[in-house]
């Protein structure tokens, strides 16, 4: 049994835990941070008592929390570290692949059989057969890249192309801008003009949607476009509903009113931007009547969108990242980020493309995660294909081994039927670091209990808001769980490494992540942060990044056309690159799988009861009409196919989703569903125009009633 040992070698590499919590004779408070994947990156104080956690309260005077967290993390101690579901020993399979048949057995006699399996399988087939998957389970600096990364580099597994997640959308968005942080979430505040684009900041920003709320106090116009309504729409004055995947048409429409009604900022344009004149050539092919046919928009709206969104002052572009979910994401992105600059909205504070804040958190990850030990001859699996991979005849070598952890595949990769073939696979060894049995972990020959944050160190970088925090250990990991780090150095000691960079301790990391001489983090220590919990950014006051040009891009101006995009192949201008359906005229439907549930974070708490009651049952949401020429009544149960799979779930008709759209929320666990299958058995996973993001949004599906047996839980 490794559990005394290992627990005592945590205490002593988290020296945090008697430097930075103060203690009184009764309590003790120690300062943490939300490890999501979320973009408000929350503060908090965990207290306990004689060693036992009592409650988190959000940082009061942290300007996102503002002493509020959210509908999940309010449970978080009851939910996650202290549910009666959580892992707390390792697992060894007994039953078939699926069956979630296991017993508990020691962590010695689990990593001894993963290391000699490793082994085996370098000697016979090379490292390149073990591939990891990885995503956002945790987003601390230490704790979902660190050690694992320098593990598998070391190892020369196929490396994972992470890439579900924002890449297609800063791809497109780094060839107007150069970059993807322009205004501040905060700054809306000095905002005339809110423009909400495929985003729903109401429920996946809610903590950055204050700031909108308060804009809109003060007087703001809040206009959104989303062919769902969402919360973030009904929280504004104006909802248009596009058809999916029509968006950089809707802006190059929107850009050729501004133009034709001579509302562009004419000498912003010429000092700070470049390709107007090619622009404008584009700009000829989008007139309001061709634009509103693509778009299925109203000619007229579109004509009174652009007037409003160009007058003179701070507009503000919200995007997020559920728009780039498209074939043509990229390019939606490119189109979009154009607007500011033709309107000169960049001038003001408050004005320009809001998106993400990533770039300002200027960590020394090379010091984290040593990128030169990665080979970068060594092949990749995007993780959006990892069905694909798992399934493939003419992989060679084949994937033999799936070492799964921060992340949930069997839930969130598109292609699930195809994820599950691989999965099931006899000869496939997976093995499965979490807190929760998930349905990925339902699969794996080895399942490893993971540590919850409040057990751990870790540094937390926000890509949403220009604000750092730290989380310090509040107790030992409960069980015998460790954090990912501890996994990938007992991992590595078993199969014999030796090499130092393998063993650092978690404050190691978090200390050379900090050692950094980019002005942003000046005077954020390790010391501090412990005493204060979180740091905002030093950047400057006001944040005009854009106001007199000094784009980041390669010309320094604000790239209508791109010469980078044209050297690889692409248009170099923004252009509209029609949705092609690949299941054919059999499945006229539209199938959106957004977010939609303030309980759970991606497939993160949709396992845990409480979470899940308060959810409520999922919904296929569809438009009365689609609903009618279907003979389905409002609550009927319904079944969505296409050929990867079929969905069941009762439907909610509902007015305002566009017709010819039918969604349910991503998120929801397939064991838990009538029907064994969540969203993902519908989607298809070919990726992004650029930046290899899953093009999961572009999915075509037919419906029809179908008796549901009621949901298991
Ligand atoms: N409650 C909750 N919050 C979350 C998450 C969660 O799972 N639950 N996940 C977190 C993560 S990982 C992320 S990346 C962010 C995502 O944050 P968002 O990007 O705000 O969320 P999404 O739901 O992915 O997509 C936003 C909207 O895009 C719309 N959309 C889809 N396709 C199109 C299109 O072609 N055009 C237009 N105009 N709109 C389109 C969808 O209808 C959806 O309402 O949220 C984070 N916050
Ligand atoms: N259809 C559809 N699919 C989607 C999306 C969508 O909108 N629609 N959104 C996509 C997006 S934007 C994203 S970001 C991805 C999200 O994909 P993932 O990042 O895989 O998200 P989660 O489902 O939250 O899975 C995280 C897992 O990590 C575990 N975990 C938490 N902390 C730790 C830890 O410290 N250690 C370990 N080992 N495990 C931990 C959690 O228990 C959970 O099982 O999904 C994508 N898939
Ligand atoms: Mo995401």
């Amino acid at each position: 049994m490794a559990r005394p040992s290992s627990r005592r070698r945590f205490l002593e590499s988290s020296v945090a835990l008697t430097a930075a919590t103060s203690c009184t004779a009764k309590a003790a408070t120690t300062p943490g941070a939300c490890f999501h994947d979320c973009p408000d990156g929350c503060a908090w104080t965990v207290t306990s008592q004689a060693g036992k956690l009592v409650k988190i309260d959000a940082a009061r005077n942290h300007p996102f929390t503002r002493g509020q967290l959210c509908p999940r993390m309010d449970h978080y101690l009851a939910d996650i570290v202290n549910s009666p579901n959580r892992l707390l020993h390792p697992l060894r399979r007994t039953g078939a692949k699926g069956e979630a048949k296991f017993e508990k057995v020691s962590w010695d006699t689990a990593l001894d059989a993963v290391a000699s399996k490793l082994q085996q399988i370098i000697q016979e087939s090379g490292p390149t057969a073990i591939l990891p998957y990885s995503f956002a389970g945790t987003e601390g600096v230490v704790h979902q890249h660190a050690l694992s990364t320098r593990f598998f580099s070391r190892l020369g597994a196929t490396r994972l192309d992470r890439n579900i997640c924002g890449d297609a959308g800063n791809e497109g968005v780094k060839a107007t801008l150069g970059a993807s942080t322009g205004v501040l979430p905060a700054d809306v505040v000095h905002s005339r003009f809110i423009l909400i684009w495929g985003a729903n900041p109401a429920l996946t920003a809610p903590h950055s949607w204050h700031f909108i709320q308060e804009a809109r106090r003060q007087g703001a116009r809040v206009v959104t476009i989303d062919p769902q309504f969402t919360a973030s729409a009904k929280e504004s004055d104006w909802h248009l509903q596009p058809l999916p995947g029509t968006d950089a048409a809707l802006a190059l429409g929107l850009m050729h009113v501004i133009i034709a009604e001579n509302l562009h900022d004419a000498d912003y344009v010429q000092k700070h931007t470049l390709g107007f004149d090619k622009l404008k050539q584009r700009l000829a092919e989008f007139p309001p009547a061709r634009t509103a046919a693509i778009t299925g928009l109203k000619q007229q709206d579109i004509e009174t969108l652009a007037r409003q969104y160009a007058k003179p002052g701070a507009s503000t572009i919200r995007v997020l990242v559920g728009m780039e979910h498209h074939a043509n994401g990229a390019m939606a992105y490119r189109a979009i980020s154009c607007l500011p600059a033709l309107t000169g909205a960049w001038r003001h504070r408050g004005g320009g493309l809001l998106y993400m804040a990533w770039e300002l958190c200027q960590l020394n990850y090379d010091a984290v995660t040593l990128p030169k030990l990665e080979n970068p001859k060594t092949r990749s699996v995007n993780m959006v294909q990892l069905g694909q991979a798992l399934t493939s005849k003419t992989l060679n070598p084949a994937i033999r081994s799936l070492i799964v952890y921060n992340s949930n595949p069997a839930t969130i990769a598109p292609n699930q039927n195809l994820v599950l073939d691989g999965l099931r696979r006899k000869d496939l060894f997976t093995v499965v670091l979490d807190q929760f049995l998930t349905d990925t972990a339902r699969y794996a020959d080895f399942v490893f209990p993971a540590a919850t944050q409040v057990e751990l160190l870790d540094l937390i970088p926000s890509w949403g808001q220009n604000y750092i925090a730290i989380n310090l250990p509040a107790a030992a990991p409960v069980g015998e769980s460790v954090p990912n780090s501890e996994f990938f150095r007992r991992l590595a000691r078993k199969m014999n490494l030796t090499e130092p960079y393998l063993f650092e301790t978690d404050e190691q990391i978090l200390r050379a992540a900090l050692n950094t001489q980019h002005p942003y983090l000046k005077g954020i220590t390790y010391e501090r942060l412990a005493a204060e919990g979180w740091a905002p950014l030093n950047i400057p006051d006001p944040w005009l990044p854009f106001a007199n040009g000094a784009f980041q891009t390669p010309s320094g101006k604000c790239e209508f056309y791109s010469e980078s995009w044209a050297k690889k192949g692409l248009d170099p201008l923004p252009a509209h690159v029609p949705i092609k359906s690949t299941e054919g005229p059999s499945y006229p439907l539209r199938f959106l799988s957004s977010k939609s549930a303030t309980q759970f974070l991606n497939s993160s708490h949709a396992g845990v009861p409480r979470a899940a009651e308060a959810q409520g049952r999922p919904f296929i949401q569809m438009h009365p009409a689609d609903a009618k020429s279907r003979n389905i009544a409002d609550g009927d149960p319904i079944r969505l196919f296409n050929p990867r799979g079929s969905l069941l779930a009762p439907v909610q008709l509902n007015e305002k989703i566009l017709p010819g759209v039918v969604a349910i929320s991503h998120g929801w666990w397939a064991s838990r569903m009538p029907g064994k299958s969540s969203a993902n058995a519908l989607t298809r996973d070919g990726l992004t125009d650029l930046g290899g993001g899953g093009d999961f949004l572009d999915t075509f599906v037919e419906a029809e009633r179908e008796p549901v047996r009621p949901i298991e839980a």
